[in-house]
């Protein structure tokens, strides 16, 4: 079995529930869901017009290769965003991007883990940090805990729901 950290992000309409759905389907499609952050709010990186998103990593096991989950999260994607299909701009509800792969390195068209700029955002290495600080960059060679201190971003990230029920 693999393990696999993958990122959620949500900033259009019930954001919390594009979150739940998400991590739904992922346990139905990819695997078992071991670890959950908690869920953040956090402001928007990169388009600063935009709603805040809701973010959360969540640590699967999967027997599924990057590219066999990759697709199985392109089609959770799509899916999501068909709930909004009677409007006429359909903007992606739930972006849901792979973090790591176990400890491996992948470089393609398609598909870069890790993500390649996951050590420059918040809203990534903050819920990132509170389930896997120890988890050591395959590239960077630096634990979590160290890229966070590392990291320059300063746009807002807070606690939007505490996580209760870890397992
Ligand atoms: N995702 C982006 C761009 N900007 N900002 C926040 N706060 N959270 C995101 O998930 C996010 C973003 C592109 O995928
Ligand atoms: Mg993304
Ligand atoms: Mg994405």
């Amino acid at each position: 079995m693999d393990e696999v950290y993958l990122l959620l992000g949500s900033n259009m309409g019930d954001r919390q529930r594009f979150l739940n759905e998400a991590t739904r389907l992922l346990q139905e499609r990819a695997g078992t869901r071991l670890k959950r952050s908690s869920i953040y709010e956090t402001e928007p990186w990169g388009h600063t017009n935009k709603k805040n998103f809701l973010n959360q990593v969540l640590l699967v096991e999967t027997s599924l290769n990057p590219y066999e989950l990759l697709k199985v999260i392109k089609a959770i994607e799509t899916k999501l965003g068909r709930i909004r299909k009677n409007q006429q701009y359909i903007p992606p509800c739930i972006d849901i991007d792979i973090l790591f792969y176990n400890d491996e390195v992948y470089f393609s068209d398609d598909l870069v883990i890790p993500h390649p700029r996951l050590h420059d955002r918040m809203f990534t290495l903050v819920p990132l940090n509170e389930i896997a600080p120890d988890y050591l960059h395959p590239i960077l060679k630096k634990t979590i805990r160290e890229l966070v201190n590392l990291c320059q971003d300063k746009l807002m990230v807070k606690k939007y729901l505490k996580n209760t029920a870890t397992k």
